[in-house]
């Protein structure tokens, strides 16, 4: 048995006008919360530090690098490595990140249980566009403010298991887990921010919503048989909802634990890593399995090409 005690730290909205200290303030509540019920391992959703500001159309890049971090850790999350380090739990979360040559990323960091930095990723899969677009119900601007990823999907060994990351919309991609898998990974660290209601189908809401963020993270975990541990910001910001429902799915592809509330929620669940290793070595052994001379198409192209009509 290889049992780590994932907390799972879903926030509830942070506004535009709060600043860094009221968020790191409510992680810390949480990551108190999380000592007190065992935790080896704490995770934080998508832009933790920040209102989920791609929805705001800004021409200022000034006032657009306000969001962002220029250092991690740096003063504002100090104490949150600090109190990790303390606890010796580990921790991953995401932030808007800006490198010092002037690249921006949408990243997702773990440390480990001392609080240092084991693993970063940068998200791959932007949804959303570039320009206003006066068509949509509100904005959903990520290939504005962000760059592609350029880490790929790497994954680290920690907390004597194999772990990898993923930041929100590459959830719902089977690439995402399956890069991962390739290399072994055993659990999957997601953060998301995704509004209640499709800004161009409006009538698409927080139920379908809700679904497509299980069906995607079940599917992920039973194909890959890895735990997803997948953690929302959720609730009322500035008027603009986001779906709740963090949770954390085993490598058969069951939610063992789920969010109830739109808020500041903790799910603490016990995850034994070796769970994964009954179906990495029947149905999903990829090395017996896979054929490979089949799925040219997957890196060779990327939108669709239709069969020539008959
Ligand atoms: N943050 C983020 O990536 N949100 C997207 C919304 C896209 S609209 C389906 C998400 O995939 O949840």
């Amino acid at each position: 048995m290889r049992v780590i005690n994932v907390a799972a730290a879903q926030l509830g909205p942070i506004q535009r006008a709060e600043g860094r200290e009221v968020v790191v303030k409510r992680m810390l509540a949480l990551m108190d919360e999380a000592k007190s019920k065992g935790a080896d391992l704490i995770v934080y959703p998508e832009l933790a530090l920040t209102t989920f500001f791609p929805r705001w159309y800004v021409e200022d890049q000034a006032e657009v690098d306000l969001w962002f971090e220029r250092d991690m850790p740096n003063e504002a999350v100090q104490p949150l490595f600090a109190r990790a380090a303390e606890y010796q739990m580990a921790m991953n979360f995401g932030y808007a990140e800006l490198t010092p040559d002037g690249h921006h990323f949408n990243t997702s960091i773990l440390t480990d249980r001392t609080g240092k930095i084991v693993g970063k990723y940068r998200k791959i899969h932007l949804p959303g566009h570039s320009e206003f677009d006066p068509e949509r119900d509100f904005q959903h601007l990520e290939k504005r403010y962000f760059e592609p990823g350029d880490l790929g999907f790497p994954v680290w060994r920690t907390l004597d298991g194999i772990f990898g990351m993923a930041v929100c919309n590459d959830r719902r991609w089977p690439e995402t887990y399956r890069v991962m898998a390739l290399q072994g990974v055993e659990m999957v660290l997601i953060g998301y921010n995704t509004p209640s209601f499709n800004s161009q189908k409006g009538s698409e809401g927080p139920e379908k919503r809700l679904f497509h963020n299980r069906l995607a993270v079940q599917a992920g975990a039973y194909q890959n048989s890895c735990w997803v541990v997948s953690v929302a910001k959720a609730g009322d910001e500035d008027g603009f909802p986001l779906i709740g429902g963090s949770l954390i799915v085993n490598p058969d592809g069951e939610v063992v634990i789920e969010a109830k509330t739109d808020g500041d929620e903790l799910l603490v669940h016990p995850c034994d890593l070796d769970d994964t290793v009954f179906g990495k070595k029947t149905i999903f052994d990829f090395a017996r399995h896979r054929r490979i001379e089949h799925y040219g198409r997957i890196t060779s192209q990327t939108g669709v090409i239709l069969p020539p009509e008959t």
